[in-house]
């Protein structure tokens, strides 16, 4: 054999870990209206309009809710598109994405 050989290693760690996953939070505020909040929900995040409302109300009372996870590119895209389409019709309304115990 030569004295270039390569050695293969042992005692690998298994790979079998996930991405950590990223929540989105929908914020309430007292200008956007609700039925933009549940219109920006179902074209964003897919929503049917039962679950938009549902996220909706319970922001609306509680003053927060996450909306949905996924990796961080896929949270942060999201929580920025639903963010500027709420600022182009001028509403505060605001996502925004923090990671997974
Ligand atoms: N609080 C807003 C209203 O009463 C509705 C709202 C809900 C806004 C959830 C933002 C998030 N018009």
């Amino acid at each position: 054999m030569s004295d270039t050989a390569i050695k293969p290693r042992t005692n690998v760690e298994p790979r079998t870990e996930r991405p950590r996953l990223h929540k989105v939070i929908l914020h309430n505020d007292d200008y956007t209206p609700r039925e933009f909040v549940v219109t920006v929900l179902m074209a964003e995040f897919g929503l049917t309009e039962d679950q938009a409302h549902k996220v909706m109300i319970t922001a609306h009372r509680l003053g927060c809710c996450v909306v949905a996870v996924f990796t961080r590119d896929v949270a942060e895209t999201k929580a920025t598109r639903a963010t500027d389409a709420g600022r182009a019709m001028g509403f505060p309304l605001l996502f925004t994405t923090e990671p997974e115990e």
